[in-house]
């Protein structure tokens, strides 16, 4: 089988990035990279969001994509969103590289990524630890800047 490839080019009113998505076969990890720019510096929250659907914006995307119920975590956490990516750093110019490997989300089969919304967060996910009423459902990552569909590529 040939490695899954997909793309999202986020778009916000100040936020711009690209992100590409590979993963070489349907157990492999996805390897998420790409950059994003404008952002303030520090950490962002980075997820994927249950709906393709930017309607209304990125909020017509919905929640974290969760399709096991489980609580917000961190990408390391067994009690985490499928969507649950963590954080993007912003370095001082505003741009944050990205170089994830992620184990759970897919870019196959019923944990696949595609046709659903990225979204980058004004605020840092605190990973479901922050004690905010909201850590355990968003992380507390604040407004979304920029968000966009993953679509396949070749
Ligand atoms: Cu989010
Ligand atoms: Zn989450």
């Amino acid at each position: 089988m040939p490695s899954l490839k997909a793309v999202c080019v986020l778009n916000g009113e100040t936020v711009k990035g690209t992100v590409y998505f590979t993963q070489n076969s349907e157990k492999d990890p996805v390897i998420v990279s790409g950059e994003v720019s404008g952002l303030t510096p520090g950490d962002h929250g980075f997820h994927v969001h249950e709906f393709g659907d930017n309607t209304n914006g990125c909020t017509s995307a919905g929640p974290h994509f969760n399709p096991f119920s489980k609580e917000h975590g961190a990408p390391y956490d067994t009690e985490r969103h499928v969507g649950d990516l963590g954080n993007i750093v912003a370095g001082s110019d505003g741009v944050a590289k990205i170089n994830i490997t992620d184990k759970v989300i897919s870019l196959c089969g019923s944990l696949c990524v595609i046709g659903r919304t990225l979204v980058v967060h004004a605020d840092p996910d605190d990973l479901g630890k922050g004690g905010h009423e909201l850590s355990k459902t968003t992380g507390n990552a604040g407004g979304r800047i920029a968000c966009g569909v993953i679509g396949i590529t070749k």
